[in-house]
């Protein structure tokens, strides 16, 4: 299987980040990916490729427009008034504050366009982020080929933005510009297994009055866990996309055999859905030692994951790169789910 690494990452480097008032270390840093290149290619699965630019518009397919253009300029519009270091929001038009007219203020686009105040906005956000869905792009290509399957090594995630909201470390949701393409490409039916530690709710919202991609997840119960205010079983998609969603939550601190009992849940209506494609958000934040998530999942499940994704035997594969915050064991981690999938491979 081959790898798609986004060379770029490292634009977006940020030192520190908003924790219970303070500012402490970034947990989403650049070593991250450092980590992993260096893991997959010790692993010898194939051939390391950069992205190929596949441009805006298909970017555009998933995210607003007005969205984009305010993040491609946002760092220099908060240098230009006298910002200092990586930008942050601080005012959201949340319920009964009106969403549907863009301030002129900076500071009030800041938190229209976003989530949480947890994502700094750095200097190469921007760059790293168009290069990670590039990359994604590049990996679909691949995916469509005669290979069948690719990984997609890249940084930040992408799984909690939204069609005009930054968030979660993410800016540019990878998983639904790849699913987007997958369709304007000819394909009907497009899966998400998002098996990162918090539930995607980027992808989720993108998709949700959709049929012809669904979203399934297993995840950390947002009644505890981030993000907080999406991702409960009682979500299964409206309109058209009734039925075509479906969530898992599980409690902080579950146990692996509670977890791929989730994965099983998760994989029944995806497997009755008989997708064209399957894309994983591979966070591995399930990790034990995984400094800010809470399930289990060790080397050995790693692999384990891998080989049930492989007997899941969807006809195309694309890994994508998510969560994962245990810095050097991120590698040896995602390894072995590839590990796991490859040899399992019918
Ligand atoms: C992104 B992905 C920890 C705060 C947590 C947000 C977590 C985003 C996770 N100090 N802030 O799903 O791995
Ligand atoms: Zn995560």
């Amino acid at each position: 299987m081959r790898t798609v690494y986004n060379q770029r990452h490292a634009a977006h480097a940020a030192t520190h980040e908003f924790f219970r008032g303070r500012l402490v270390p970034a947990f989403e840093v650049p070593a991250r990916a450092d980590y992993v290149l260096q893991a997959v290619q010790a692993a010898q699965f194939g051939e390391i490729l950069n992205p190929v630019d596949h441009g805006l518009a298909p970017l555009e397919r998933v995210h607003a427009p007005a969205y984009l253009r305010f993040i491609q300029g946002a760092h220099a519009e908060w240098l230009a008034l006298g910002g200092e270091g990586d930008a942050f929001p601080a005012v959201w038009p949340v319920r009964s504050l009106r969403s549907d007219v863009e301030p002129a203020s900076f500071a009030a686009r800041m938190g229209l366009y976003s989530m949480d105040s947890g994502t700094p906005l750095t200097a190469g956000s921007w760059e790293a982020s168009y290069w990670g869905a590039q990359a994604a792009l590049t990996g679909l290509d691949l995916a469509l080929g005669d290979e069948g399957r690719a990984y997609v090594l890249t940084r930040p995630p992408g799984h909690h933005a939204g069609a005009d909201f930054f968030g979660g470390y993410c800016f540019i949701n990878n998983a639904a510009v790849a699913a987007q393409a997958a369709l304007d490409r000819g394909l009907s039916r497009v899966a998400i297994l998002d098996v990162d530690y918090h539930h995607g709710n980027g992808t989720q919202a993108i998709f949700y009055e959709r049929s012809d991609v669904f979203y399934a997840s297993v995840h950390g119960d947002p009644r505890t866990e981030y993000p907080f205010f999406l991702g409960h079983a009682d979500e299964r998609g409206a309109g058209a996309g009734l039925g075509f969603n479906a969530n898992v939550p599980l409690p902080s601190g579950s146990s692996n055999e509670a977890w791929f009992a989730a994965l099983e849940e998760a994989l029944a209506p995806l497997a009755r859905y008989a997708p064209d494609l399957l894309i994983v958000s591979l966070g591995v934040d399930t990790y034990a030692h995984d400094p800010i998530s809470h399930f289990k999942l060790d080397r050995l499940e790693f692999g384990q994951l891998g080989q049930r994704i492989a007997a899941f035997g969807a006809p195309r594969t694309l890994f994508l790169q998510e969560g994962g915050y245990a810095t050097e064991a991120i590698g040896h981690n995602v390894v072995a789910v590839l590990r796991g999938f490859e040899e399992r491979r019918p």
